[in-house]
């Protein structure tokens, strides 16, 4: 081909594959010290983990910065069609760790810190946990767009960017003590601020119709006060793939007008006032993982991450196609996590049709086809429900279009079950009472084309109970997505010696592709494989020990030996945290019998926050914690049984338990648990799982065999067909172990110096109506404890079960999960990135 000589040639792109270690040591060392000495001030006498974690994230952060714009040009020339992730949480954790991984950097950067004197780990350790969610939700998010991003998938996670993240937990005299997050207090440096995208979200006010030129009614919404949406955005590397996608996050800012205005009229301490409120929007978390129904600032976070998040992906649109909808809902598709953001499907509307001039079937159609629901529970409480009275004082333009949304169901719903009146009072998105409610539930299901389950027992109980009419309207719309978790983060990062050892036997393909894994099946036969991977069991058990060390002297007495019995989760009743304490308090009581000798030791850690207005979650805290005192201080039974009470249980805290589990707790209420992802990260890590027939649990031991995993507990159906006549007073009465254990909680034994302070927990599972039904399942949870304490005598058997619940942990990858999305829902084409060569 001729070429013109005077032409400055362009760079040719190529499809690169990136070198793993394309930054040399040295070039670390030189950046390090630049940003260390000169940006940030300090010099080298001075040494501070803290400020050298920020210097060495901020060369990682340039290094992911040209990925970054290369992942945005090739979305923009290939004019793909895009998801959209939007998720009132993300649950991050720390950054840095995560970012060296999928850039490939990790062995070297090691290397350079370690020849400056610097332990990386104490950098790494240093980082705050951006703890912008509560629990699996939002911990789920944060793993899919891990997964979005190293499939080249076109995904943007929208969310809101809280000034105070989930509260951090201290215990004192047992109780839970929350303390306020202030995550950002010394700056975030994975962030960046992009004002220039900035949108303007309506609150308040009245919702008008009026008649243009061309006689078509118009609807406005005027007289509002309105907030600023400000995005910062997060990059989301992909593994070692060239692919830095977007996590953007908005933050409430007051307008200028919204100082101004009362300002000159000399109303100076109303300005401020209204200036706070409005930027209180974006201030904290709900730190509730199952209700949080009334609260108007709640209202006001959900409506500002929609609107803002739908005005960002429009004003994109329009920039390039103008005011031409026609293949928007080609080119674009909303994944809504749970209810929370659910308002974006009547925020659709009203963008499409009051800004962009559409009518009401044509932007009916655009938005039913592109949003899509994903349900995370089945508890009737935890279902969201908004008045209407207060929908209209402060959305009222939006609560216009959902009833007029519902009108337009109601007349499908008639006329295909004609004359059912029951039927329409029980679909209506409207909840008829002595005060009328938006039902959010309904709202998604009916403005989308995609709704589903997050584990196979989860969607079916969804289709044939809680949404079982809208399944019968509408089947083709349901479907199910099994839950995973990144094994980035949850099995390279957190056990490194793990996976050093996986990839020394069976390479490291299974970074990316989990299934892999099936092939380390045959080394559970391999005698010296088994020792290597007892070895490095042994050894995370004892970081686990070190690392709580300084903080509890109950685990002085604490041996590696031990079974490590694990449960981590947020703190509820149907988690049945108290179940294990039964267990225990069992233990306790065999302990003091004196049949001591064939015991084997057994550490038991319990972790996980409880919400703050949740009586009966922060009793069970208290009870752990002094059931813990009694047993620890007992030298007739701590070189036996330890209990722990792990503080603040985190991201960064289970990325340091996962690896030392023995045992997996996974004992919820079957029926209950949608899906679960700690016990996907315990099972990979070689954890065997005690559980019940619920959420993944199931998906779990149909992988991994019967044989591998210890169940026990009633089915969902026996639970449901119990209800009505169960009766937990007659199975205490047969149980002559639990009668024991009832006799020691109610005597006051643990509570010796605080009468009665365990009455309403003990009250509870003694109840017939004990939702929980805690009682019922007692006895198999002790045989099965039974069970486990048989096997884990047997070394090499156990062994043999870690690895085999590690070689079948495979289809939990949320590499699998989001592939079954975007297979099924998004439809998106993965973007392999173009860089221009250098
Ligand atoms: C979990 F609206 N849900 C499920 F404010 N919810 O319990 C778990 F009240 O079984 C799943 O594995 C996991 O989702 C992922 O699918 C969950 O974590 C919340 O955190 C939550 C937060 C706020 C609310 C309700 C629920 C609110």
């Amino acid at each position: 081909m001729p070429t013109n000589q005077f032409l400055i040639s362009q760079p040719t792109p190529t499809i690169t594959q990136l070198p793993k270690q394309g930054v040399k040591k040295q070039d670390f060392i030189n950046y390090f010290k630049q940003y260390y000495v000169h940006l940030l001030g300090r010099d080298e006498g001075h040494q501070s983990p803290f400020y050298a974690g920020e210097a060495l994230s901020m060369v990682i952060r340039d290094h992911l910065m040209e990925h970054w714009k290369a992942t945005h040009k090739t979305y923009k020339n290939n004019d793909c069609r895009r998801g959209y992730y939007l998720s009132m949480e993300f649950l991050m954790g720390r950054t840095l760790s995560n970012a060296m991984l999928n850039l490939g950097v990790t062995d070297n950067v090691t290397q350079a810190m370690y020849d400056l004197g610097i332990a990386i780990e104490e950098l790494i350790s240093s980082e705050e946990d951006a703890g912008l969610g509560n629990g699996g939700l939002g911990r789920l998010a944060a793993c899919f767009i891990d997964s979005c991003a190293t499939l080249q998938l076109p995904v943007i996670g929208y969310g809101l960017r809280y000034e105070y993240g989930m509260f951090t937990q201290t215990i004192v005299n047992g109780e839970q003590i929350e303390k306020p997050d202030h995550w950002l207090r010394y700056g975030n440096v994975w962030e960046i601020e992009r004002l220039e995208y900035s949108h303007r979200i309506k609150f308040g006010g009245r919702s008008t119709v009026w008649t243009d030129a061309n006689g078509k009614q118009q609807f406005s919404w005027v007289d509002t006060h309105d907030v600023l949406a400000i995005p910062f955005d997060t990059p989301i590397p992909g593994y070692q793939n060239g692919t830095v996608n977007t996590l953007r996050l908005w933050k409430a800012v007051a307008t200028e007008e919204f100082n101004l205005d009362e300002f000159n009229a000399g109303d100076y301490a109303e300005a401020v006032a209204a200036k706070i409120t409005a930027e209180n929007i974006t201030m904290v978390l709900y730190p509730n993982d199952a209700n949080e129904n009334g609260k108007t600032l709640r209202l006001q976070q959900q409506y500002f991450l929609a609107s803002a998040s739908l005005q960002d992906v429009i004003a994109h649109w329009t920039g390039l196609h103008g005011n031409d909808f026609t293949h928007f809902a080609e080119k674009s598709c909303f994944q809504l996590n749970d209810t929370h953001p659910s308002i974006a499907i009547a925020e659709l509307m009203r963008l499409l049709m009051d800004l962009h001039g559409l009518g009401w079937d044509e932007a009916w159609i655009i938005t039913k086809t592109t949003m899509a629901y994903t349900n995370h529970t089945l508890l009737p409480e935890a279902l969201e429900k908004w008045p209407v009275t207060l929908m209209q004082r402060l959305l009222p333009r939006l609560m216009d279009i959902i009833f007029e949304i519902n009108a337009h169901f109601i007349s499908e719903v008639s006329a295909y079950w004609p004359g059912d009146s029951e039927v329409l009072r029980k679909m209506s998105i409207i909840e008829e009472g002595h005060q009328q409610q938006v039902r959010m539930a309904h709202l998604a299901i009916i403005g989308s084309f995609s709704v589903n389950g997050v584990a196979k027992l989860h969607t079916q109980l969804l289709q044939q109970g809680l949404f079982s009419d809208f399944y019968a309207l509408w089947p083709h719309k349901f479907n199910n997505k099994t839950n995973g978790v990144t094994p980035r983060r949850w099995l390279a990062s957190c056990n490194p010696k793990l996976a050093s050892l996986i990839t020394e036997t069976i390479g490291d393909s299974w970074i990316t592709d989990l299934s892999q894994l099936k092939k380390l099946e045959p080394f559970a036969d391999d005698a010296s494989f088994r020792e290597r991977w007892y070895a490095i069991k042994q050894s995370a058990k004892q970081s686990l020990i070190d690392f709580k060390k300084n903080k509890n002297d109950a685990i002085s007495h604490l041996s590696v030996e031990a079974i490590f019995d694990v449960q981590v989760k947020r703190i509820h009743e149907y988690k049945r945290q108290f179940l294990n304490i039964l267990h225990v308090i069992h233990l306790y009581n065999c302990l003091k019998k004196g049949d001591t000798n064939d015991r084997v030791a057994r550490c038991v850690l319990i972790g996980g926050k409880a919400a703050p207005g949740y009586r009966m979650a922060k009793k069970i805290i208290k009870l752990i914690n002094n059931v813990a005192q009694v047993i620890n201080s007992d030298p007739t039974v701590n070189h036996k049984l330890t209990v722990l009470f792990l503080e603040d249980y985190r991201v960064s805290a289970m990325e340091k338990i996962c690896s030392g589990a023995d045992l997996s707790e996974q004992i919820s209420t079957a029926g209950k648990e949608a899906s679960g992802t700690g016990n996907m990260k315990l099972m990979m890590n070689g954890a065997i799982t005690i559980g019940t027939l619920d959420g993944a649990n199931i998906e779990i031991r149909e992988e991994v065999g019967d044989e591998n995993f210890f169940l026990f507990g009633l089915t969902e159906e026996q639970i449901e067909a119990k209800r009505g006549h169960y009766n937990p007073i007659a199975i205490i009465d047969q149980d002559e172990d639990l009668q024991h254990v009832m006799h020691l909680l109610e005597s006051g034994h643990f509570n010796q110096f605080e009468p009665s302070l365990f009455d309403d927990l003990i009250n509870s599972i003694k109840s017939p109506h004990d939702p929980w039904m805690t009682i019922a399942d007692f006895r198999s949870y002790i045989d099965a404890q039974q069970r486990v304490e048989d096997a884990y005598r047997n070394k090499d058997h156990w062994v043999k079960m870690s690895i085999l619940n590690c070689a079948n942990s495979g289809k939990f990858s949320t590499d699998r999960t989001i592939s079954e999305y975007n297979r099924e829902i998004w439809k998106l084409t993965p973007q392999p990135v173009v860089h221009e060569s250098l």
